[in-house]
Formats: structure tokens, C-alpha cells, sequence
């Protein structure tokens, strides 16, 4: 594997796990002061507050201590304001800030972080140990939609049969995207939304693929005690530093696994109920497609009429199961018929399955208890595509 997708943090900060194991509680504290009293926001929410200032005020606010100059040069803030400033395209200079410096301001400085070793940030982690030179980091669907895109390509027919396309276009949850990213970025494990299989092709680049079937929880992958949110690293090559020698180290655990590497003009076919998660090796550009077939239809309609396993997200409004139900009878009766009442390998089954414990431990096999829940929120994880741009198909 190319190491050079697994550089830390390019200002120095670190996860605040390791917190735990700082001897220096000093440093900690001078960090915590230089906060002042935003030290009292969650770092997320500070983020969200410096994305609401101007470039100028931005700079500024690096200037009052260490620990702000950290967050103040969170890339996606630099990010925004390229993207915001050139429109019609922007050299990447290495860095958002320098990028920004040079295509904004026309100014050729070199931009030199300066290192902010007691700053101890997840949020702030997550977003820069891909690359110092990731491009992009966005979540599926916030970005603009491609309507032209739809005509240029169609599904391999291996995978033609779409039955959510009953809902018609405007109803159906969002189902294919176009992703781009840089080397580092990727996906972090999960499985697809509403037990829809997929298939995903490379257009330009590689990408790594690791995949696991749905009764094996992938090493560092933890189900949360409420069964609703999936726990693992922050990103993507957090999880290779962690975890991907352990896994070929640990060969009960890797017989399980399938992994491969696609390349341009080659498909991945990710089956319904799998965990899945995409390393970009180079630049990458590709398109993917979820889909309900006859295969995974009864599967389907067991999620989406219990909502069982939670921590596989539900996408699309809430009365989807019958939505879905009353469009395939009117328009496409005969494959309800068809389709047996369970599915074959319920995901009641799946759900009462021996997983591993909660406390993100690798180990396979060790029972924890996986009581149905349905009361939890609806801001459970979603897959989280890192150093990716995905754009949805218009629908
Ligand atoms: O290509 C990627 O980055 C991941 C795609 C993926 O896992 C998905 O669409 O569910």
C-alpha cells in the first residue's frame, strides 16, 4: 500500500483519544485556554461558527492563539472560499489556505503550518489526517445535481432490474451518485441504506475495497449500545494505520473478508447487507447505483417496514415501506406474488446474531446483546465519503 495516503495531521493536532495518554497536563491546559471560553463548544459547533466569517475576520481569529489558529485553518473553511471565489476553476496550491492565498489573493506565499502539538481535536483530526493535498472532503448529495449526467451512462445489465424505480423519480430516496476523490479519500465502513444492494464502477483511478457479509462486524467496527450508530475511526486511513495489518494478521478474521482493488472500466458489486469501505488509491472518478432487485426485495421490505438493524440507515421519508408496497402492486403485482413473505435470512436473525461488543473491540464472535430498538433518533450515521466529492443524479 502506498504510504503516502497516511500522513497525520499537517498542524500537528491530534485525536483527542490520546488525550488519555498525555503525560503533560499542562500543554493540555494552555490548548484549553487558548480557546477562551469557545473551549466550552463542541468542536463541531466552533467550526460551524468560523465557517460563518468572512476570509479577513478568519485570519484574524488564527492570529489569537495556537489553539484557534488550529481551527481557524480547518481546510473545508479554505475550501468554501475557493470554491465560493473561483467558480470557473482554481490551481490546488498543496494546501486550501495556500490555494486560496494564490488564486484568491494572487499572492505566491508559501503557506508553512505552524505545528499545534496540544491541541487535541477529533473533529479537526477527521477532517486533515487524509492528505494534506485531499481536494475535497463532502457527504453524498450536498452538492449540486448532474441531470445531464443521467443520459451519458446506463446500468451494466448485470444489475438492470430497479424496482424502487416504481416510485418514480421525485419519490424514490436518492440512489445514484458520481464520486470523485483524491488519493486518502474514501468511504469509512457501513452498510447501504435500506438493504439495497449496489454495483460501482471506476471511470479514472483505483479504488481499494474491503468488504465484509453482514453477521461478520469488520475489526475497529462497533455497533453503539442503542443500536443505532455505527462506531469505528474517524476516517478512512485512520482505519488502515489501526487496523488493516491486524486484519491480515488475524486469519479468522480475514477468511471473511473480500478485498480487491478496481480499476478504470472494472465493477464492484456490493450485495444488500454488506459492510463495505473504498479507499481511493489515486484520483478517482466513479459512478455507483443502489438498487432493489428480486434477490434483496423481501430483505428490503423487512427493513424498511421495522426498521431493524437501525444502525443501516433508512433513506427517504418515513412512509416508505408502504409507499414502495402500493407502487410495486399497482405497476408490477406479479413480483409481490413472487416475492415470499420473509426474507429468507430475516433480519430479525441477523439482528439476535452473535456480534462482537460494543466497545469497538475487533474480537469476532463474543456475544453482545442487540435488543431491538426503534425509538432512535434520526440523526444516526450516515456513510460518510471522505475527501470525496458525490453528486447525486438529478431525481
Ligand atoms: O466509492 C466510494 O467511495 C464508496 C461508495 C459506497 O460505499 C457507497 O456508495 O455506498
Amino acid at each position: 500500500m502506498d504510504n503516502s495516503v497516511m500522513a497525520g495531521h499537517p498542524y500537528g493536532v491530534q485525536p483527542e483519544g490520546n488525550l488519555l495518554t498525555t503525560i503533560d497536563r499542562k500543554a493540555i491546559g494552555q490548548a484549553q485556554a487558548g480557546l477562551g471560553l469557545l473551549a466550552l463548544l463542541p468542536h463541531e459547533l466552533l467550526l460551524d461558527i468560523l465557517s460563518r466569517l468572512d476570509p479577513r475576520s478568519l485570519a484574524c481569529v488564527a492570529q489569537t492563539s495556537r489553539s484557534l489558529y488550529a481551527f481557524a485553518h480547518a481546510p473545508d473553511l479554505w475550501k468554501a472560499f475557493v470554491i465560493r471565489a473561483c467558480p470557473h476553476g482554481f490551481q490546488f496550491r498543496g494546501s486550501w489556505k495556500e490555494t486560496y492565498t494564490h488564486n484568491v489573493l494572487g499572492l505566491a506565499i508559501r503557506h508553512i503550518p505552524l505545528l499545534c502539538p496540544h491541541v487535541y481535536s477529533d473533529a479537526l483530526y477527521a477532517t486533515a489526517s487524509a492528505p494534506f493535498s485531499s481536494p475535497c472532503k463532502s457527504t453524498f448529495n450536498t452538492l449540486a445535481k448532474l441531470p445531464a449526467l443521467t443520459e451519458s451512462w446506463s446500468p451494466p445489465t448485470l444489475f438492470d432490474q430497479d424496482l424502487m424505480a416504481v416510485l418514480g423519480e421525485t419519490l424514490r430516496p436518492d440512489y445514484r451518485w458520481l464520486l470523485v476523490g483524491p488519493p486518502g479519500s474514501g468511504t469509512n465502513f457501513h452498510v447501504d441504506p435500506n438493504y439495497t444492494a449496489a454495483w460501482n464502477t471506476v471511470v479514472i483511478g483505483r479504488k481499494l475495497w474491503l468488504l465484509f457479509p453482514p453477521d461478520i462486524l469488520p475489526p475497529g467496527v462497533a455497533i453503539s449500545e442503542d443500536g443505532c450508530r455505527v462506531l469505528q475511526a474517524d476516517n478512512v486511513t485512520a482505519w488502515f494505520e489501526e487496523y488493516y495489518e491486524q486484519l491480515h494478521e488475524d486469519s479468522d478474521l480475514s477468511m471473511h473478508a473480500v478485498e480487491t482493488i478496481c480499476q478504470p472500466g472494472e465493477t464492484v458489486f456490493i450485495p444488500a447487507g454488506w459492510w463495505h469501505l473504498v479507499l481511493n488509491l489515486e484520483v478517482t472518478v466513479a459512478v455507483t447505483q443502489n438498487y432493489v432487485s428480486e434477490a434483496n426485495l423481501p430483505a428490503s421490505l423487512d427493513f424498511l417496514a421495522s426498521g431493524i438493524p437501525a444502525y443501516m440507515n433508512h433513506a427517504g421519508p418515513p412512509d416508505l415501506h408502504t409507499r414502495f408496497r402500493t407502487a410495486l402492486q399497482q405497476q408490477q403485482p406479479h413480483i409481490l406474488t413472487q416475492c415470499p413473505k420473509r426474507a429468507k435470512t430475516s433480519l430479525w436473525s441477523q439482528w439476535n446474531a452473535p456480534l462482537p461488543n460494543v466497545n469497538n473491540s475487533p474480537e469476532i464472535g463474543s456475544t453482545a446483546s442487540h435488543a431491538p430498538q426503534k425509538d432512535c433518533d434520526s440523526t444516526k450515521d450516515t456513510p460518510t465519503p471522505q475527501g470525496t466529492f458525490s453528486f447525486s443524479f438529478a431525481s
